[in-house]
């Protein structure tokens, strides 16, 4: 049985909702280290772990925008078969591809999951829509966008789902919360790893990290 315990409980102080599906499921974060995992008891002596390594964006530039992230976040540690690992600092970011819409806040979090990257789509757009978001113009103002950016070491080019994020490149929103977490992680199928990718970044992209992790925690 894994250790982990101070990393769960930390986990469950960084994490509002993670606490409640901790406990249900009865789940360790063996924390330290590369292989991030989640460790949960199905039955009183058997345990299965989820691997880590799963990365997702959250964006918003309407109404409650820091409210919203925070639920999105809460409600995918809520699911059955997510648990959060890591969340990064908070940034406001310039909105990209069209602009003339609200600045937007953006994080980036790292989840362990046994969902397909299919089914993981799904939940998302799940989450989205529990939170009210309607569908409006590509790239328009959003209340909130969960993406997938990297499902490990997949590269997956489906109609509705490429994975890595087909823009996660050149966009400084991404880049800069994602390299909190993982600078030295080399994207599949790119060739460079996000700090590197950052360095590459020339074009000017305002962002601002307006809070550290501990954002999640705080009511503001
Ligand atoms: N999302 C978009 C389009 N443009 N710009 C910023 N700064 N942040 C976003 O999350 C964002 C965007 C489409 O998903
Ligand atoms: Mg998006
Ligand atoms: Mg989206």
């Amino acid at each position: 049985r894994p250790g982990g315990g101070e990393a769960a409980v930390a986990q469950e102080r960084l994490v509002p909702g993670l606490t409640r599906t901790f406990r249900a499921n009865n789940a360790r974060i063996c924390g330290e280290g590369l292989r991030r995992a989640v460790f949960v008891q199905i039955r009183d002596n058997s345990w299965t772990s989820w691997p880590g390594g799963v990365y997702l964006s959250f964006g918003s530039n309407l109404g409650d925008r820091e409210g919203l992230l925070r639920r999105a976040i809460g409600r995918c540690a809520a699911h059955p078969r997510i648990g959060v690992l890591r969340v990064s600092g908070l940034y406001e970011t310039a909105p990209r591809e069209l602009v003339g819409q609200p600045d937007f806040l953006n994080c980036v979090a790292e989840i362990a999951t046994d969902l397909s990257p299919r089914n993981l789509l799904r939940a998302c757009a799940g989450i989205e829509a529990e939170l009210g978001r309607r569908r409006g113009r590509r790239f328009g103002p959003r209340t909130i966008d969960l993406d997938i950016l990297l499902y490990r070491e997949e590269i997956i080019d489906g109609g509705e789902l490429k994975v890595p994020h087909p823009r996660l490149a050149e966009r400084r929103f991404v880049l800069e919360p994602l390299c909190e977490l993982v600078p030295r992680l080399r994207i599949p199928g790119a060739g460079f790893t996000v700090e590197e990718l950052l360095r590459r970044l020339e074009e000017d992209q305002p962002v601002a990290r307006i809070a550290g992790p501990a954002w999640l925690m705080e009511s503001r």
